[in-house]
């Protein structure tokens, strides 16, 4: 009698570990998948282009919003050129024909240099532009 009790209590007590694991468990996965969908998200991010070529960017001023959630699409309309932002980490080399997605961190207001990375000509120097956070 006294066995049988215990066996059912160490039952019971393992099914409640088992169970309480499958809520963390479920709990775990809503975080997980509610993260990803709310970093994945395109409702609120700003899809700007950019363009670069011998010697310029464009948009030459790329203003943004503290806190938004932008996303620099840079293309190139003739040959490689790197598209850098010292400030913000950020150097990425540009292919032609080949547009490359860049998300913005936009959590500090400020203005960021934004410059061609890769000597493309004489004019590689005035390869330049800015991102304006405010
Ligand atoms: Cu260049």
């Amino acid at each position: 009698m006294l066995l049988r009790t215990l066996r059912e209590l160490s039952l019971s007590a393992y099914e409640m570990s088992r169970k309480t694991l499958s809520i963390v468990a479920i709990l775990l996965a809503a975080c997980l998948v509610n993260s990803c969908t709310s970093k994945r998200s395109s409702h609120n991010t700003r899809i700007l282009p950019v363009s670069m070529r011998k010697f310029a960017i464009e948009p030459d001023v790329i203003q943004v919003k503290q806190g938004e959630d932008v996303l620099l699409v840079v293309s190139t309309k003739d040959v490689k050129h790197g598209f850098e932002v010292d400030d913000m980490g950020i150097n990425e080399p540009i292919q032609p024909g080949k547009s490359a997605s860049i998300h913005l961190d936009t959590s500090k207001k400020g203005e960021f240099n934004v410059a061609c990375s890769i000597i493309c000509g004489p004019g590689h120097n005035e390869m330049t532009a800015k991102i304006v956070v405010r």
